[in-house]
């Protein structure tokens, strides 16, 4: 294989809500480019994009998959990505890797939480979008009625391209065709409309447009993929994969609406932070420095070889080069450039500006960014949702202590929703992701591939300790004459609450050198000792500001040791005197259900001490929920649904913040910790 020219590329992932009919869609294009002698199916298990063990096996895509197709003289690489929202993390990571998201829709089931969330994630990217309408086959269907949901949900911008015809047996082309007749709308009111829309981005086209009443087709090419690349026109397309109609435009569509490398989102390479960071565009030239971005890792548990994924965003890179994470000045040899095609795999001689490539055995990461030399910058992520579904996990047997790290170690790399982490507090090995299908998953193929078997119990809360009040001047004279060398030390703090999320500040208000200066900062160090620890219910202090006002040294007892104990105590005492309160993370859960057990649900997340914040009634008789509750009151969420709803539930939560904890609660946590007087220090 030999590259293509930089405006040959086009990058599109294909996103969307579970079912949609992503997956069957790339099944459609690859047998269509004759990429298999049969269309492969994700219901019998022969989709050659569902191909790992995982997604064969739940009949739903499990992570993302690539796959490539010349067509027309261009380049079509396509990212079919996992709709569950527990998967988002792999979903929006592939968003790094394109120009355009696809956003897909299915008349079936029609616009779900996922497909909301990655079309707004793709806008917030600057990505240009599009909509393709799926499964306009399926029974009972009512295509006027998702396409206006469609033009209500994701603006007026949504513009039909072609419409359904034959009774959902054909599309007709409305961007080609002035006139004709389709099943919903009107060919020729939507063929106008479009052609509105694509000359309003452009001056001297709607000034030829309003003198002259039309315009020369080919002018208007090359308007096209800006009007979409700046999201002024996200086109809609209808598709009935499973019987081939609508893949021939689909794919036209795609090399003629969908923005070049050329005219799509240029990314920044961001060198520093904040505003100072200085910020470069960079421009997609075959022949300009190499700079790429890792966004998605999978390993292949048969041969264990680690593939890396990347976007190239300029330069080329041949295999004698050298190719450097950012911040590194060692360099690597790159090896071979692949091109996936779900498993398969083809060689291409260079990574090419506006491809993306695979690399083989070198350890990246998601989001990395690679250089042919020594560089340094950082190329904006999605902004995932912070997982909070978490699990205490223990090895059932001891010597898979090693093993479990491995694997953890290996899912953290490929999701960045997931997470594994040891809990300072309590020991506990806690693994966090968005939903208990997610979690599932990972221990299903921690078991599969490595072998281990682990129990699980919900791990402790992570309250946070902090003041409602303030203290003045509270004084602690720390004072020890035992034998040889004293101990001295006074201090006098303020102590007063800090903005929500501020964190801790010290403040040193000595006037005339009561405290000799170098004091000052052990008491600040004892202050932080303690704070780590928490006083009330050995949860971390947060949001405090503690101000050293005055004191006193001794000129020999005085020492660091000493104003660090003093620092602490006198901390402590100013802590229970400032009206202390916990804080609690609360969670935004989406919660999906058959609509009859809507009421059960919204009363339930109001029993839960959590407020409803919105809820809509989804295609197929479902529901979904959307509601704030305290992570404490859902930790075991997945099995209370459940029982609920006979299993026909699910959903996903995420970080939303820290609040108060009401005063009957917080008491009955203080209690506990009292009554464990090991946990303290
Ligand atoms: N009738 C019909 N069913 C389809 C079509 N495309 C997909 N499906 C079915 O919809 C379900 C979900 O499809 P899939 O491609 O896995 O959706 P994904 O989760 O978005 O990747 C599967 O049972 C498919 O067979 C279609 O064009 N027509
Ligand atoms: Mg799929």
């Amino acid at each position: 294989m030999t590259a293509a020219a930089v405006e040959k590329f086009r990058n599109i992932a294909f996103v969307g809500h579970a079912a949609s009919g992503k997956t069957t869609l790339g099944e459609a294009i690859l047998h269509r480019a004759g990429h298999s002698s049969r269309l492969g199916s994700v219901d019998d298990g022969t989709s050659q994009l569902d191909y790992d063990d995982e997604s064969r096996e739940r009949k739903h895509s499990c992570d993302s998959s690539f796959f490539h197709i010349a067509h027309e003289g261009h380049e079509l690489n396509i990212l079919d990505t996992p709709g569950m929202p527990d998967y988002s993390g792999l979903a929006m990571a592939a968003l790094m890797g394109v120009e355009t998201a696809a956003v897909c829709v299915s008349a079936a089931t029609g616009i779900g939480i996922n497909t909301r969330r990655m079309f707004n994630a793709a806008k917030a990217l600057g990505l240009a979008r599009m909509i393709v309408i799926t499964r306009i086959d399926a029974e009972n269907v009512r295509l006027e009625d998702i396409y206006a949901a469609v033009k209500q949900t994701f603006g007026p911008e949504c513009h039909a391209i072609n419409l359904p015809a034959g009774g959902g047996k054909s599309v007709v082309d409305v961007w080609n065709n002035a006139e004709g007749t389709a099943d919903i709308l009107d060919v020729a009111k939507s063929h106008t409309e479009l052609l509105d829309a694509i000359v309003e981005t452009d001056d001297s086209l709607m000034e030829e447009y309003m003198s002259t009443g039309t315009v020369d087709h080919a002018r208007l090419q090359p308007a096209i993929g800006k009007a979409v690349a700046s999201g002024h026109v996200v086109p809609v397309l209808f598709t009935a994969a499973r019987n081939g109609v609508g893949i021939d435009e689909l794919l036209h569509a795609l090399v003629e609406f969908a923005p070049s490398p050329l005219d799509g989102k240029h990314r920044e390479l961001v060198v520093g932070e904040g505003d100072s960071a200085a910020r470069t565009v960079i421009e997609p030239r075959p022949d300009g420095d190499f700079i790429a971005q890792v966004f998605k890792i999978t390993t292949d548990p048969k041969s264990n070889i680690k593939y890396s994924l990347a976007r190239v965003h300029s330069g080329t890179l041949t295999p004698e080069g050298q190719v450097f994470v950012s911040g590194d000045r060692k360099g690597q040899r790159p090896g071979h450039f692949l091109k996936l095609r779900g498993a398969h795999q083809d060689e291409v001689p260079a990574a090419t500006a506006g491809d993306i490539v695979a690399f083989a055995k070198l350890d990246f990461k998601i989001g990395n960014v690679l250089f042919s030399k020594p560089g340094d910058g950082i190329i904006e992520q999605p902004r995932y949702p912070t997982p909070m579904q978490s699990l205490a996990i223990e090895p059932k047997s001891r010597g898979d202590i090693e093993k479990i790290g491995g694997a953890l170690h290996r899912f953290e790399d490929e999701d960045p929703c997931f997470r594994a982490h040891r809990d300072p507090d309590t020991g506990e090995m806690v693994i966090s992701g968005l939903g208990e299908l997610h979690l599932n998953v990972v221990m299903h193929k921690m078991k599969r591939y490595f072998k281990v078997d682990v129990a699980t119990h919900p791990p402790r809360i992570p309250y946070r300790e902090t003041i409602a009040g303030s203290a003045k001047y509270v004084e602690y004279t720390h004072k020890k004459q035992t034998g040889g060398a004293g101990q001295f030390a006074r201090v006098f703090i303020d102590l007063e609450p800090n903005e929500r999320g501020k964190g801790y500040e010290f403040i040193d208000k000595i006037f005339g050198g009561v405290i000799d200066q170098a004091f000052r900062p052990s008491v600040d160090k004892g202050v932080q000792a303690v704070m780590k620890r928490g006083i009330i219910a050995g949860c971390p202090v947060v949001d405090v500001k503690v101000s050293l006002v005055d004191g006193k040294t001794h000129p020999v007892d005085s020492k660091d040791i000493a104003f660090q104990v003093a620092g602490r105590e006198a901390f402590k005492k100013a802590f229970m005197m400032a009206k202390p309160i916990l804080l609690e993370p609360i969670v935004t859960i989406d919660v999906t259900v058959p609509a009859a057990n809507v009421g059960d649900i919204t009363r339930d997340i109001s029993g839960k001490r959590g407020q409803v914040l919105g809820q809509e009634m989804l295609p197929g008789d479902m529901a979904s929920i959307r509601g704030q509750v305290p992570l404490a009151e859902v930790a075991n969420y997945g099995s209370q649904l459940k029982s609920v709803t006979g299993g026909q539930g699910s959903f996903v939560m995420e970080f939303s913040h820290y609040d108060m904890v009401p005063p009957n609660v917080q008491q009955q946590i203080m209690a506990n910790y009292k009554a464990k007087p090991e946990e303290e220090e």
